[in-house]
């Protein structure tokens, strides 16, 4: 009865693939509320469920469309590369979830006699289809259309019932292997289409660009009898089959998406798209769209919502793609398959360069070394170029595609090798993208995911050992895990991409967190009971699961600025590094800022500035400051000045910074001599020799600490050869002793020396904070100096101090606004920034270090009175301010769990180690670990009042 399900994916009963096209031909969506059953094997499900008779009063409503689970039905499960069942091609397990969905429809009288077909645009992971009873056929291949025709068992004028049994696992599972949540259901919409006879079932748009003429040429393959027109290029009656010459045209690209209305004409039939002048060419081992050399700066996307699953609404899904406009997001990968058809037309509006990928991957057989993966089997051959196919008619009139890609991590074999040379025959205009094909045997790109810095450089450089793929474009279709806090690093990437012609440029992995909303936290694997499960390594993205940007994406913007920014006292160098426009678009503006806020500012004007150009603006007349006024940076900023497709105007385009002027040292009066453990009007107490009270306000600190709540980076980080984290932890940086060595008040101040060590080791450091007192501030120089036999890299080097719950109010002039760590701190810019110790918080899903504030000057934290304390660096330091703890951070698991305590615990850094990305990829680059050694930290503390 089920033999269907282990017939090695292949569909049955459907249409062949046609392109998506919108026509005035009727359509009735089904799209609604729908009667549903869940049963958990096929045995346990109803009889007869698709008898028109059939009845379903005691079944529940579920919207269609749907993932049954995000409805109560079932739960979701996440895994990455795991199978959450036997590896037992093409054998699917008994207990399977299997859902069975009705609804009934109508459809006009006058459709009688008429052709009429039903779409399913996406049905997880297998579907069997009744119309009034008859099975219409079988379908697979979960993220890609099926289609069949009712013209047989339709009833027109009178109601039909339409029955679907939708099964979780089916062979089809086997090539859905994604790092995802696994969740069935009809979750695409469902329409119900007239065919009328003589219409326009498909058809094949080329619109080329001759980029040495600036004309355009169009071909539209369709019916013999179908006339094309373009309104706006004042062409009518063309016909297909044929190549026109329509002169010149705005070609297509991401900075410039210009689409022109094509509509292709039957008696019978009117079909509107949308066509793009575009030419994607591999020359000389470099990937051009329309005669220049693209450089990609890529999102990985996957389609989820925290409340629906993989269900997106079409206007949540442009606000995201407005966002990733609005953050330089210039192109997406498809990970791991073809999105709801709607968004390609998002892809094309908005401009992103595309790799529209296939529904499929295989990873789960990487655990049983490959062995019968369905890549290099026969018995699936059919089946991966059912699914080529179906992804390349579908979306082939999209401008927006400009590279096939043939799935994800499933592995090499002849299978693969086959879909290439499909998409070759049929769409020989776009290359083909496989990752996994290393020696690209069977691709047009040389494609890689977390290859690191000095190999992506070796690669750029040509140096790469093996000769044939040195021919081909480099492109990274993952790099820079964003796994919680991070990825750190960015920059260093684009540093690449802008080096060498040849490294064109990758994709993040990835856009979204893929969280499920619950009461108060974010859901990740494991939450649902799941026996097996990757925990919280699918919350690693860029943005928040409700999509807001995490500090991740505002990093992203700032590396990958399209206007490069190097601001000089008495010059600005404005480097123009977009591909095709110019910079007449770009306001250019400037801004002196000191301690204070922002005190003087003005606009510059710019010289023409064409793609891949620079200019020097000369600076004259600024006021900056002199003498003893403080610190002061200038600020060089572009912004749109007029809005562009998805970028308002004023958006930030680039900004670069420097300071003009450092005042001279301070002159400190002579401090006061100690009394005892009184310093002025500090109060050590006698125990640690820790700083109790300055002036009224009570504190406790500091405290050496060179511990931070490991961040998903690093508790991943391999370092090559074993766990970073767990050698921290068996070196106790987490559980360090202090014992006080001498307290030694003198004339000129305090001097505290202790040894800072772990427990059942005899390897530490020793702490000496010398204390002076003059100017109604108390100054302290700590020193940490790790024994020579010290030879772990740290998290961070600093001090902890613990002060009243009531000092809410933060303002500092340092990095800001946001987060910075030292290798994702291209967004921070030196200024002057206020928050609150709430706000500090990065909400990380899965809580972990965040919220540090980088290159700070001074700090003041301040109660509702605005008493509180101020910080001053000698010259800078880095903090974090929060109502908990490290170690109350690194217990949570999910922030609702974090404590909220009654003070305010702030850590004053010399240095943290970066951020790195080696949750997936490489740990920090060299100049951003921190090795222990002798470091000092000079900072003034004063209490405000
Ligand atoms: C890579 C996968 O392609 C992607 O889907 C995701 O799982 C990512 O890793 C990690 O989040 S595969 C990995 C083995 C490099």
């Amino acid at each position: 009865m089920s033999r269907y399900l282990t017939d090695f994916a292949r569909p049955s009963g459907t249409l062949p693939p046609r392109a998506d096209m919108s026509s005035d031909a009727p359509v009735l969506t089904l799209d609604g509320t729908w009667r549903f059953h869940l049963a958990p094997s096929i045995a346990e499900a109803p009889d007869g469920f698709h008898a028109t008779d059939y009845d379903d009063s005691g079944w529940t409503d579920l919207p269609v469309p749907s993932n049954w689970p995000m409805h109560g039905h079932g739960k979701p499960a996440y895994t990455n590369v795991v199978y959450p069942f036997p590896i037992d091609p093409p054998n699917v397990p008994t207990e399977n979830p299997t859902g069975d969905h009705r609804v009934t429809f109508t459809v006009p009288a006058d459709w009688s006699g008429q052709r009429a077909v039903i779409r399913f645009d996406g049905v997880d992971s297998c579907g069997v289809v009744w119309l009034n009873g008859v099975q219409l056929g079988v379908t697979y291949g979960s993220r890609l259309p099926a289609e069949f025709d009712i013209t047989a068992a339709l009833r027109p004028g009178a109601e039909n019932v339409l029955a679907v049994r939708v099964h979780q696992w089916s062979s089809g599972s086997y090539l859905e292997d994604q790092d995802m949540w696994w969740l069935p259901g009809i979750f695409r919409s469902v329409t119900v289409r007239l065919r009328p006879a003589g219409g326009i079932d498909d058809l094949f748009l080329h619109a080329d660009y001759d980029h040495t003429t600036g004309t355009g040429t169009l071909l539209v393959d369709g019916p013999e009898d179908a006339v094309v027109s373009v309104p706006a290029l004042g062409l009518t009656g063309l016909a297909t089959g044929v190549t026109h010459q329509v002169g010149e045209v705005r070609p297509w690209s991401p900075e410039d998406p210009a689409l022109y209305d094509v509509l292709v004409a039957t008696d019978a039939e009117t079909v509107s798209l949308r066509a793009g002048f575009r030419t994607v060419k591999i020359v000389d081992g470099i990937l051009t769209v329309n005669g220049r050399r693209i450089q990609i700066h890529g999102v990985n996307r996957h389609e989820h919502h925290p409340d629906t699953g993989r269900v997106v609404p079409l206007d949540v899904v442009r606000a995201e793609l407005e966002l990733m406009k609005r953050h330089h997001v210039n192109a997406v990968r498809t990970s791991h398959y073809p999105p709801d058809p709607r968004v390609l037309d998002l892809f094309d509006e908005l401009g992103f360069w595309v790799i529209d990928e296939c529904d499929l991957e295989t990873h789960g057989f990487e655990f049983v070394g490959w062995r019968d993966n369905p890549s290099d089997d026969p018995r699936w051959r059919d089946a991966y170029l059912d699914r080529i196919s179906r992804m390349i008619e579908r979306d082939k009139n999209h401008p927006s595609v400009i590279l096939w890609s043939l799935g994800n991590e499933a592995g090499t074999g002849r299978n693969l090798a086959a879909m290439a040379n499909w998409s070759r025959d049929r769409d020989p205009s776009r290359p083909v993208h496989y990752e996994g094909d290393h020696a690209c045997e069977y691709v047009d790109v040389y494609s890689r995911m977390y290859a690191d810095h000095a190999e992506s450089t070796l690669i750029g450089r040509g140096e790469d050992p093996s000769g044939h793929r040195r021919s081909l474009p480099y492109i990274l279709c993952e790099f820079a895990h964003a796994m919680g806090n991070g990825p750190g690093g960015m920059l260093e990437y684009r540093e690449i991409f802008d080096r060498y012609p040849r490294a064109q440029g990758g994709f993040i992995w990835e856009w979204l967190d893929h969280g499920i909303r619950q009461d108060g936290f974010y859901a990740y694997g494991g939450d649902f009971g799941e026996p097996l499960h990757d925990g919280n390594f699918v919350i690693d993205g860029l943005v928040f699961p409700d999509r807001t940007p995490s500090p991740g994406l505002t990093e992203f913007a700032a590396v990958f600025a399209p206007v490069l920014i190097g601001v000089h006292p008495d010059k600005v160098d404005v480097k123009n590094t977009y591909t095709y426009r110019d910079l007449g678009h770009v306001a250019l503006a400037w801004s002196l800022g000191d301690r204070s806020g922002v005190v003087a500012s003005g606009t510059l004007s710019l010289p023409p500035v064409p793609a891949g150009t620079s200019a020097e603006i000369p600076l004259k007349d600024l006021p900056l400051p002199s003498g003893p006024a403080s610190e002061t940076w200038l600020t060089v900023t572009a912004t749109a000045a007029k809005a562009l497709p998805g970028v308002p105007a004023g958006l930030v385009l680039g900004a670069g910074q420097a300071v003009v002027h450092e005042p001279a040292p301070v002159v400190r009066s002579t401090p006061v001599p100690a009394d005892g453990l009184r310093l002025g009007s500090a109060v050590f107490e006698p125990v640690h020799g820790r700083l109790v009270k300055l002036g009224d306000l009570e504190l406790d600190g500091p405290r050496p600490h060179i511990w931070r709540a490991p961040t998903d980076n690093d508790r991943m980080d391999d370092r090559g050869t074993g766990s970073l984290l767990r050698s921290w932890k068996e070196a106790g940086l987490h559980r360090m002793r202090e014992r006080l060595v001498a307290i030694t008040p003198s004339a000129d101040g305090l001097q505290v020396e202790s040894r800072f060590a772990p427990a059942g080791t005899n390897v530490g450091f020793t702490s000496t904070v010398r204390w002076t007192y003059a100017d109604d501030a108390l100054h302290a120089t700590w020193r940490l100096v790790a024994d020579e036999r010290w030879t772990l890299t740290l998290p961070r080097i600093g001090v902890r101090l613990a002060l009243p719950g009531s000092l809410t109010s933060v303002s500092w002039f340092g990095r800001g606004p946001g987060e910075a760590y030292s290798d994702s701190i291209q967004a921070a810019l030196v200024g002057a920034w206020t928050s609150t110790v709430d706000d500090l918080q990065t909400p990380y899903v899965y809580p972990q270090e965040n919220g540090h504030r980088a290159d700070v000057r001074n700090l003041t934290l301040r109660d509702a009175s605005g008493a509180g304390l101020e910080v001053l660096g000698g010259p800078s330091f880095g903090f974090t301010a929060r109502n908990h703890t490290d170690e109350d951070l690194e217990e949570a698991g999910r922030r609702t769990r974090i404590p909220a305590r009654d003070q305010v615990f702030v850590n004053l850094d010399l240095a943290q180690r970066g951020l790195g990305t080696a949750s997936c990829g490489t740990g920090p680059l060299p100049p951003y670990i921190l090795t222990a050694g002798d470091h000092v930290l000079n900072f003034t503390l004063r209490a405000l009042r």
